[in-house]
């Protein structure tokens, strides 16, 4: 049946936690380069060294999501205060083969890993002998059914004793209420069992390199069809890190290349199934971080909770519509600043003001 008039569209459901402030985990085998890459991405100093297990306990930052929206209306509003949206990244010990049973770190940084909510999953493609590999030799699809395997077999695990109780009380005991969540997390088991997802990575190749890396991109398109693989290298984008704009600028075009840390970031960003949406003005240009889905009571609520208990409305403009326009005055004389109710789903890039109702605050934010 479609939704009746004013109705929101169904949105199709979210699966993890629920939350914000969720952490994209860097995982793979040790002394693959996870540390060295999350050293250019997050701007960090943690130890990169050549042994395997050089990192043990995970390190943790944040990298300020680069938005051509957001830098647009800073550099329009010149605002006293700037707030971008963040990833979380951590950066999570090596992990090898029988990491579920205990080998290597095991189950401690197994542990680490669960509590992220999203992976990239870091291969070693990059030929050189000097760095060690714990497998003996370079080979990205050996590597990615190592520690597919490893994370797959830890799920089952976690799994197995929850479907045994909602078993025990919803078909043996005919609870009909828990009988959903029994078939739902059959259909879980049933991921987890055939699950292949990853995010995935690399660049500046030499033919083994491509070679390699063509082998990786097949194995991925057979079991993750239209799943994300960046090319990143560890190694360039750190050397990048350390120039000067214009010496950066300079270095790519001779090279032929660009950093790929912007992307990364970004697909990062959407595999936590989070968006944000803007408050703009000359005191402050901020960009709030909520969930996909999320309603324009509950989106106020981030700024704060007065802002849902008492929401009024939210006065929405498209970013597009603003830019077109060139102000908010024009934007609203073009009838492009819409006034939105309850069931109003944020859209990502949404520009918003909300009308709330509360004693002792004020009626406009910002
Ligand atoms: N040639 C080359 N070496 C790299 C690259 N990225 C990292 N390395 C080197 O590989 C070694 C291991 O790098 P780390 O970043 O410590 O690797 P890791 O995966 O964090 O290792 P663990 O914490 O031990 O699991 C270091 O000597 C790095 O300098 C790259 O893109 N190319
Ligand atoms: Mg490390």
């Amino acid at each position: 049946m479609p939704p009746k008039k004013g109705e929101a569209p169904k949105q199709p459901p979210l699966i993890g936690r629920f939350g914000t402030s969720l952490k994209i985990g860097i995982v793979g085998l040790p002394n693959v380069g996870k540390s060295t890459f999350f050293n250019v991405l997050t701007k960090s100093q943690a130890a990169a060294e050549n042994f395997p297990f050089c990192t043990i306990d995970p390190n943790e930052s944040r990298v300020p999501v680069p938005d051509e929206r957001y830098d647009f209306l800073c550099q329009y509003h010149k605002p006293a205060s700037k707030v971008p949206a963040f990833l979380n990244v951590v950066d999570i010990a090596g992990l090898v083969k029988g990491a579920h049973s205990g080998q290597g770190l095991g189950n401690a940084f197994l542990s680490h890993i669960n509590a992220c909510d999203a992976i990239f999953h870091m291969t070693r493609s990059f030929d050189d002998e000097d760095i060690i590999h714990v497998e003996g030799n370079v080979d990205p699809v050996r590597d990615i059914e190592i520690i597919h395997e490893e994370l797959r077999l830890k799920d089952e695990e976690m799994i197995a004793p929850i479907i045994d109780k909602l078993e025990k009380v919803a078909v043996r005991g005919g609870d009909k209420k828990l009988k959903p969540e029994y078939d739902i997390m059959l259909k879980i088991k049933n991921w987890v069992v055939e699950e292949k997802k990853h995010v995935r990575f690399y660049h500046d190749w030499n033919d083994k390199e491509v070679k390699m890396l063509l082998l990786y991109i097949e194995w991925v398109d057979a079991h993750d069809p239209g799943a994300l693989v960046i090319p990143l290298s560890g190694a360039f984008e750190s050397k990048l890190l350390d120039m000067e704009e214009e010496e950066k600028i300079k270095c790519c075009e001779e090279q032929k290349t660009q950093s790929v840390l912007t992307k990364i970031i970004k697909a990062g960003y959407a595999a936590l199934q989070l968006e944000y949406f803007f408050t703009a003005g000359p005191d402050e240009v901020r960009a709030w971080t909520i969930r996909k889905g999320t309603k324009a009571p509950q989106a106020a609520g981030k700024i704060h909770t007065d802002f849902e208990k008492g929401f009024i409305m939210a006065e929405v403009m498209k970013f597009s519509d603003f830019k077109e326009e060139g102000s908010e005055s024009a934007a609203k004389a073009a009838g492009k600043y819409r006034q939105q109710g309850r069931n109003y789903i944020v859209e990502d890039g949404d520009i918003i003001f909300f009308k709330f109702n509360t004693p002792n605050a004020p009626k406009k934010k910002p």
